[in-house]
């Protein structure tokens, strides 16, 4: 007899925007994010028995958010993605896991003739800040922050060398190369046992999102590095150290190659080694380089 031996299903790509208006001084500041919500619990004779009494509709949980934001702040997004995953555990008895991801965008103030601009803004690169906040039953609320599509790229200051060399090697060992890559980062919180706890740890969110931040530009642009791995472990190693309350950091760097181009066909031109200037940006393939560090 078959049975469901795991199930969730919820609403995806909920994309909500949120302006906050500061009366006193005139100043709009603006959110904008893209949320997921899915749900577990005792549902599978939905799927078994056409049952839709269990189905707390994905429509009602896109309903949910937009009220959701409306009555609380959606920033930090930590905080929000608690409040509404502890929504659905509380309110619905059959429901005991909600998972909320959220994909926050960047929207940040103009500056227009040297000042500040009270409500214009600009999008500032492909980079989002993420939030995985899952709320279960018993256990408490699970919080991964992280940043996603950070692209960055450093012209020297990068080697490989001295890796296994064998008859399936062609790359040559270098001592200065380009480093480019799309950082994916994340760190894991220790588990909070309710959504107090969230709330009474709401100001180190942000913190720690510009910490890893500053930390991931920091090593990338300072370290002489010799490899992708081993720079990423010390990126994770500066994070749990900045803050307590992490316990696992984990990165996920693509290594974007940049090849030298061998022009010297053409009147002797130089342009490899140390006379390379101009050089063929690759899309594929690409180095994919993970780790997880845990406290
Ligand atoms: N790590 C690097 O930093 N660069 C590389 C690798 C690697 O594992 N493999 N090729 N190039």
């Amino acid at each position: 007899m078959p049975t469901v031996s795991a199930a969730r299903y919820g609403k995806d790509n909920i994309r909500v925007y949120k302006v906050v208006r500061d009366e006193a001084t005139k100043t709009h500041t603006v959110y904008e994010m893209i949320v997921c919500v899915l749900l577990e619990g005792d549902i599978a004779t939905s799927y078994t028995e056409a049952d839709n009494s269990v189905v707390v509709a994905t429509d009602s949980m896109k309903q949910t958010t937009y009220i959701m934001a409306k009555q609380h702040p959606v920033n930090p997004p930590e905080l929000f993605g608690a409040i509404l995953a502890n929504h659905f555990v509380t309110t619905y008895k059959h429901i005991h896991t909600a998972h909320v991801s959220i994909i926050q965008h960047r929207w940040t103030r103009m500056e227009v003739e040297g000042k500040p601009h009270p409500h214009s803004f600009y999008r500032d690169g492909a980079e989002k800040r993420l939030v995985n906040a899952d709320a279960i039953e018993g256990k408490g609320i699970e919080i991964r922050s992280g940043i996603s599509e950070l692209l960055v790229l450093k012209s020297t200051g990068s080697m490989f060398h001295s890796f296994v060399r064998d008859e399936y090697t062609a790359l040559p060992e270098v001592y200065d190369r380009i480093l480019s890559t799309s950082v994916d980062a994340g760190w894991k919180w220790n588990i909070f046992p309710d959504l107090q706890a969230v709330q009474d740890n709401v100001d180190k969110f942000d913190g720690t999102h510009s910490k890893a931040r500053e930390i991931t530009f920091r090593l990338f642009a300072l370290e002489e590095s010799p490899s992708v791995q081993n720079t990423m472990y010390k990126m994770c190693e500066e994070i749990l150290a900045a803050q307590p309350l992490v316990q696992d950091v984990d990165y996920s760097l693509p290594n974007k190659h940049y090849f030298e181009i061998d022009l010297s066909w053409h009147k002797g031109l130089k342009n490899t080694g140390k006379d390379a200037e101009v050089y063929a940006p690759q899309s594929d393939p690409n180095g994919l380089i993970k780790v997880t560090v845990s406290r």
